[in-house]
């Protein structure tokens, strides 16, 4: 389904009078902040949205195919992600997953995603499940394991995964493994650490010149006991000898309890290591829940690292780093699920954007406790919502794209097109 301009025009009127009387009031507001900057800035940042997130996701106890209309190839996929970005103007690419999506015409896919501005983002491999006919088993790990064979077949996957980026546009691999074990005794950690090493080096070794590799780290779960790329120092371990074109991506539900993400990504940041991000919220653990609907001030201050930590290394925002959001769960129309992702993490962002650097330098300087957090707080308690709305409105997006994508019946249009009865690969 398409979404016309004129239709996303008409929305807007409705709602202009409303949104001018909000963005004036920031506007005088924040009088002494070059908003248009903000706003130019917020246009330009996009978030790429996984295609495994675009089906009802389900857990190990069932799966609730409550949305329909579900997409079930590719195309149908980049159909969606296109919905979403002619909606909010922030979701301009797709991260691909390979074999759930398999690529066949690349020509052809390439040009649908360019028909909707669309991008492909990082390709994401996987050794975490037998595919029909592997000749040997990821049960023990993949590029981990004690068998050579198993390492070769996982590290032969990786490289046919670059092939297939390569062949869309992609400029990076994320490669996350279940890798680990569930007993103690049952690894060696320092061979498992090694085995995994070489194995990664074989695949940096067939990145092209131009391309990232992301190593994604996770405390537990599938295994949970040990985890071989458990956590940030792992991932760096990793990223920092296989060299320049590794990095860390941090998923921010792959953390223990309580771990302070804002000051690891500040870390991997000043070591020029950090890659990019899955954004998803949490409660527990890896529960990949909607951006920003269980931590939003955890949100706020990661992005307060990012923006301050990006502008003193001079990095462009909205290409520096790899953003991407990694969601799956079972009760919400997954489309408008990700439409609040991204308004929350754009939410974010602005408020990021607005925090008085200089004030908060000065009473850092005087230890004037208090003042910092007034002054973080002050932008996280005020309500931004009409500059992000002004950005989209300047990009020819909608001022609210919840309410236009129920207002249009989307879903339902959706069901229409291709049956209530759909199951969409992945997770
Ligand atoms: C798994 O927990 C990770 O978050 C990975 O990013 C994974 O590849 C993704 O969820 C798709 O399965
Ligand atoms: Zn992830
Ligand atoms: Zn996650
Ligand atoms: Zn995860």
């Amino acid at each position: 389904m398409n979404i016309e301009k004129n239709q996303i025009a008409q929305h807007n009127d409705t709602l202009i009078s409303k949104h001018q009387q909000k963005l004036n009031y920031l506007k005088s507001e924040w009088s002494h902040i070059d908003l248009e900057s903000v706003i130019k800035k917020l246009v330009d940042f996009q978030i790429a949205i996984p295609s495994w997130a675009l089906g009802t996701g389900g857990t190990r106890f069932g799966r609730f195919a409550t949305a329909g209309g579900e997409p079930t190839n590719l195309e149908q996929k980049i159909e969606d992600v296109g919905l979403l970005h002619a909606l909010n103007n922030s979701s301009g690419a797709i991260s691909l997953h390979i074999p759930w999506d398999i690529p066949q015409n690349h020509e052809q896919i390439k040009s649908l995603a360019a028909g909707y501005g669309l991008k492909f983002d990082a390709v994401n491999s996987n050794t975490f499940q037998d595919q029909p006919g592997a000749p040997v088993s990821y049960k023990f790990g993949s590029l981990q394991h004690v068998n050579k064979a198993v390492r070769k077949q996982a590290i032969e996957h990786n490289i046919e995964v670059i092939k297939q980026g390569v062949a869309l546009g992609s400029e990076s691999l994320t490669v996350w493994l279940a890798d680990g074990s569930c007993f103690p005794g049952q690894l060696n950690f320092r061979t498992a650490f090694e085995n995994t090493l070489s194995s990664l080096q074989e695949i940096y070794s067939a990145l092209p010149a131009n391309w990232k590799m992301f190593v994604e780290y996770k405390a537990f779960e599938p295994n949970f006991y040990s985890t071989t790329v458990g956590d940030w120092g792992q991932s760096l371990l990793y990223a920092n000898k296989l060299g320049k074109q590794a990095y860390t991506l941090v998923d921010l539900g792959h953390h223990l309890p309580n771990a302070n993400i804002e000051q690891i990504v500040s870390l991997l940041l000043m070591e020029g290591k950090l890659g990019g991000f899955h954004f998803n919220d949490s409660k527990y653990g890896d529960d990949d829940l909607t951006t920003g609907s269980i931590k939003p001030y955890q949100l706020f201050l990661i992005f307060n690292e990012l923006v301050e930590g990006m502008d003193a290394k001079g990095m462009d925002h909205a290409t520096g780093l790899g953003w991407m959001i990694d969601a799956s769960h079972n009760v919400k129309d997954p489309l408008e699920d990700l439409l609040q992702s991204i308004e929350a993490i754009m939410i974010a962002y602005a408020q990021a954007l607005l925090v008085d650097r200089k004030a908060l330098v000065k009473a850092q300087e005087n230890n004037d406790v208090v003042a910092c957090q007034e002054i973080l707080q002050h932008t996280f308690r005020s309500d931004l919502r009409a500059i992000v709305a002004e950005a989209r409105l300047r990009a020819g997006a909608a001022l609210a794209p919840l309410n236009l994508y129920r207002d249009l019946a989307c879903r339902k249009t959706l069901i229409t097109q291709r049956g209530s009865n759909t199951v969409a690969t992945g997770l």
